[in-house]
């Protein structure tokens, strides 16, 4: 009897993945106590490619995808600095800058990142176009990792900054634990069939909701039969 009460338990507490395909993440309101945990059993990470959407008007610092482990608070960190006009990648807390991007307000902009601990070297794809391969850290990203969309992680799992918390959509985020070849992220960018990741995985999505975030449809557009939308149309890409 002990052990059913204790499966139902489990069983209850334990989150199923949900297909996110066709929605978003919404963040209303500036602050440091909104934020989606994003669940992965994986840890140990000798490469990394994370892919997102993202939509904003924010005039500030914000971050993006914040992967912090015990040790490290920014163990993959993508970030945008706005008086410095470009996005700040950070891995195993090693800086760099991506600049003169066109990071225009209330468009969607899709962002993918590479890298690989062995050359530690890193490359960022911004709607459609890949940038500049750079050295950034070589070495593993080592420990449980906690991943946080709306808030940027100053220790592992809190220290929230308001000042730097994300306000405006997100949506198809996905990592896995390997580089993503060219083509392959050429297909995330134009919403083709792609590899779905094996870390984080939008269509089958392990999360947790904190404060006030919502999931809302991604169509932002009005559809007729007449003027029929794609879903290139739907995240404007077109
Ligand atoms: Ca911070």
């Amino acid at each position: 009897m002990k052990i059913l009460v204790l499966l139902l338990m489990l069983t209850t507490c334990a989150a199923d993945p949900q297909d996110l395909s066709g929605k978003m993440f919404t963040f209303p309101q500036e602050g440091n106590k909104a934020y989606v945990r994003l669940n992965t059993s994986k840890q140990n990470f000798k490469a990394v490619t994370v892919c997102h959407r993202s939509f904003t008007d924010l005039e500030r610092d914000h971050s993006i995808f914040s992967l912090a482990t015990p040790k490290i608070s920014n163990d993959f960190l993508i970030f945008y600095g706005y008086s410095r006009n470009g996005i700040l990648p950070s891995i195993r807390n090693h800086g760099l800058k991506y600049g003169r991007l066109d990071y225009k307000p209330n468009m969607w902009h899709s962002i993918c990142t590479t890298w690989d601990s062995g050359s530690g070297l890193m490359q960022l794809w911004f709607n459609g176009q890949p940038l500049t391969t750079k050295y950034i850290s070589a070495g593993e990203i080592s420990g449980r990792p906690i991943i946080i969309l709306g808030q940027e992680q100053d220790s592992y799992g809190g220290k929230f900054d308001t000042a730097q918390s994300f306000v405006g959509r997100m949506t198809d985020v996905h990592m896995w634990d390997y580089v993503l070849s060219a083509c392959e992220i050429q297909k995330y960018m134009d919403e083709e069939n792609f590899t779905p990741g094996n870390v984080l995985n939008w269509a089958s999505l392990d999360f947790q909701i904190v404060d006030r975030v919502l999931i809302e449809s991604k169509q932002m557009t009005c559809c007729k039969k007449s003027a029929p939308c794609s879903a290139k149309e739907n995240i404007g890409l077109i």
